[in-house]
This record gives structure tokens, sequence and C-alpha cells, in this order.
């Protein structure tokens, strides 16, 4: 009888395998489309603020007289009921593009192809730290929810004793579905370490200053994005209330959870701030980086639009240090143009997208007092790809960022006042500091 009952068990087990593993191999493995998230689009006149407030709408962009949104279908009707008139625009991401030769869609290789798995950054980074040993050196900052690391490339020229030099953090990757965030980084981190021996800017940028390169800080939204759900943003808490992900974007504590049009305290929505500021062990990891190192300037590349944003995003209000910011960006946006010709806009985060409280570079700004600018990357509208760019825009996109991330690092070697206390002194403090935070040093 035991037997009996123990073999249909697993005739069952073995039935259901079967069924969900064809289903998965038909569909391609690939959650296209859905979560149950639908893409709708409102006037672009209307008024956000209440909208917002009453429904977890998850601003994807603003385009033309159009404003689009991804939100749960379970709240359609309760929007129809609420008075607000919207068209839903689910056919504008077409992904897979049915016309395959579309090449805005296409990759080659794999779901991801050029773009970088949680898995093949590590490989990358690993090569470069191994390539280029006495000028960079890979640290893992922490771990992330479902245990993947969160790396950080520091590059600096270790020969020269020369500490207290000033830190330039370029980061990527709070948002899944991102990915073009992941490769600005660590191409120019490739680019640095490759051109020390033949640019004297590259040299002197790589003597003076420390670049630390985190190309990835939502590993696990990342992956899931890549082999689940393309539209992935958050990372993959799981939630009380049995929704996943808290919007890596909103859960630093600088104005943190400020008010709910910035951020929502609502777990399933997709700019869910988390149930308390660094309640995310991706977001802790930075704040530990930044505590325990001295930055002068950050960068914290997202997708699309086109534009360089800088503080304040929690409230519609200018920082102290906003015609510094203004300056730095409008340079690095002449910069950008000068390689392609495409123009980023740039202004105040606050007045140029919408709201956003618990954000990095507010955190950056609030507590460290440095300029932090977030780059939305191209492109600049949904209809030249949105958040599914072309394996072939990489390198464009790159190259066109790379002036700007070295300027933005000769600006805090220039201005760099070094502590007054002594260079000995500073060393071994810093050298303490360091073996308390960084978790583990994997490489040189
Ligand atoms: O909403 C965000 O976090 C960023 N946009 S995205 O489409 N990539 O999700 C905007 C952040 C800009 N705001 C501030 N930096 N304050
Ligand atoms: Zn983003």
């Amino acid at each position: 009888m035991i037997l009996f009952f123990r073999s249909k068990t697993l005739a069952v087990f073995l039935f259901l395998f079967i069924i969900i593993l064809s289903s998965v191999l038909l569909s391609g493995g690939y959650q296209v489309s859905n979560q149950n998230e639908v893409i709708i689009s409102f006037p672009r006149n209307l008024n956000l603020e209440s909208l917002m407030r009453l429904f977890p709408l998850d601003p994807l962009m603003i385009e033309g007289e159009k404003i689009y949104f991804l939100i749960d279908q379970q709240y359609l009707s309760s929007i129809k009921e609420a008075g607000y008139t919207f068209t839903l625009e689910n056919n504008r991401f077409d992904w897979p593009a049915k016309n395959s030769a579309d090449r805005k869609f296409h990759l080659e290789s794999g779901l991801n192809g050029a773009y970088h798995s949680y898995s093949e950054l590590g490989s990358a980074l690993k090569a470069l730290a191994t390539a280029y040993p006495g000028l960079s050196r890979l640290y893992i900052l922490g771990k992330s929810l479902e245990n993947r690391n969160i790396y950080a490339l520091k590059i600096s020229n270790y020969q020269a004793v020369k500490e207290n030099k000033p830190g330039v953090a370029l980061l990527g990757c709070h948002h899944a579905r991102e990915w073009i965030s992941v490769e600005v980084p660590l191409l120019i981190a490739d680019y640095l370490l490759k051109n020390y021996n033949l640019d004297t800017h590259i040299k002197n940028i790589i003597d003076s200053a420390e670049i630390w390169i985190i190309p990835l800080v939502n590993p696990d939204g990342l992956d899931y994005s890549i082999f689940n759900y393309r539209l992935w943003r958050k990372n993959r808490r799981f939630n009380p209330d049995g929704s996943f992900g808290v919007d890596l974007n909103r859960n630093y504590s600088f104005a943190w959870g400020y008010d709910n049009e910035g951020s929502s305290p609502e777990p399933s929505s997709d700019l869910y701030r988390g149930p308390g500021p660094f309640s995310e062990p991706e977001t802790l990891a930075i704040k530990n980086l930044f505590q325990n190192n001295h930055f002068s300037a950050a960068i914290s590349y997202h997708s699309f639009s086109q534009s360089i944003l800088y503080p304040w995003g929690y409230a519609n209000l200018p920082a102290e240090k906003e015609d510094l910011f203004q300056q730095l960006a409008s340079t690095m946006a002449d910069l950008i143009y000068r390689v392609n010709g495409r123009r980023y806009e740039v202004g105040r985060a606050s007045a140029s997208l919408y709201l956003t409280n618990g954000n990095f570079t507010d955190w950056a700004y609030g507590f460290f007092q440095i300029p932090a600018f977030t780059i939305e990357l191209p492109p600049i509208d949904l209809l030249q790809g949105g958040f599914f760019n072309s394996q072939e825009d990489i390198e464009n996109i790159f190259k066109e960022n790379l002036p700007a991330a070295l300027f933005l690092a000769e600006w805090a070697i220039s201005t760099y006042v070094k502590p007054s206390i002594p260079e000995s002194e500073a060393k071994e403090k810093s050298d303490k500091n360091k073996q308390k935070i960084i978790k583990k040093e994997i490489y040189n």
C-alpha cells in the first residue's frame, strides 16, 4: 500500500514536472509581457500627484502629450471608477519584436545578448582585476538578498602609496530592467585600465583618484529581468503581503518616505520604498562603502530618457550647490553631445521627471555634500527602444558617456582638498575602516 502510494505520488510529481518543464521550454522560459502588469497612458497634463497617490503606478516615461505607466491590471477598473481615462498601450512594448528585422530589439546570443548577466559580469570584473593587479582591486561590498555579490572594482594606482585621494563612484543598475546601465560603468573601467599607459590624462586620473565602479547594485533584479520578466524593476525582497521587491532607488535614508508621491508605502508598487531606510542589503552595501571612503563625486546610471539630473529629487527645491551642479551637468552634456550628436537634457531631478524620495543622489549629496548625478541613458523615448536598447547601441552609449565621466573625475581631482591629518595616520585610519566594512577582498 505504502509502496503503491509512493510510486503514485512519484508519478504525479513526474507528470507535474514534465508539464512545467515543457511549458517553460515551449515559452522559451521567458516571461515577456506580464506579471499581470499592463502599460497604460494618460494625457500629460493630468494631475499626477493625486493619481500616483491613489494607485501603485510605475512611471515609464513622458513622450509627446502622453505619460506612460506600468500597472497591475487589477487596478484598471478602480482607475476608471475614479474617473480617469487611460489608453492601453501594451502593443508599444513588443518584446521580443514580432518583426525580427527590427534591430532595436535584436539580441544575438542568449536572452541577454551582449549585455552582462550577474555571472558574466563577475567573470568580466575578475578578468580585469587579474589583468591589472597594480591598478585595480575587486571587492565584494556585501551580498544581495539571494546571496549574489555586490561587486566594486576600485581603480587606483596602488604603486603610488599616496592615500587620501578623492573617490569617484560610478554606479549602475539600481533598476533591474535598465541593462545598459551595467555596461557603461563596466566599459569605463575597461577603458581606464587599458589606457593607463597610453594616455596621460587617464594615467593622471588613476594616479590621483580612486575610481570605484559598482556596475550592478541590484544583481537579483537583473537576473530576474533577464531570465523571467524583462520589465522587472525592483530587487527581489519577498514582502509580507506576498508581493516581491523594494525599489532600491527609494530605499536610501535621505528624505526616505518624505511623501507618498516620490515613493510608495505599498509593497506591490514598483516604487515601494521598503519598510525602512536601508532595509535592503543592496543599498546598505552602498552606504557602508560611502561611509568608509572619501567620495568627491558620483554618477548613478539609469535608463532611459537621455538626461543628466541633479538633486533635489524629493521636492522641487534648489540644492544649495545647484549652480555648481548645473555647471558640471551642462559641461557633461556638451561633452556627450560632441561624440554622437545626442543631446542629454540637464536639470533638477524633481523638475525634469517626477518626484523621487529616498533616492541615491539626494542621499549622496544630502549626507556627503558631493555632486551626485543621475544619468538617464538613451534612448530619449519609447519609440526608439525604451529599456530595450539593441546590443549594437552599447558601444555608442559608452563612448559618448566616457568623456563626461572623465571630466567629473578630473574635476574631483582639481578641487580636492586633502584632509589636514598626517598622511600616515590617515592611511592607518582608512585601512582599519576598510577592513571593517569591506567584507572580503577577493582579488589581489
Ligand atoms: O525613478 C527613478 O528612480 C529614476 N528614473 S528611472 O526611470 N530610471 O527609474 C529617476 C531618478 C531621478 N531622480 C533623482 N535622482 N532624484
Ligand atoms: Zn532607473
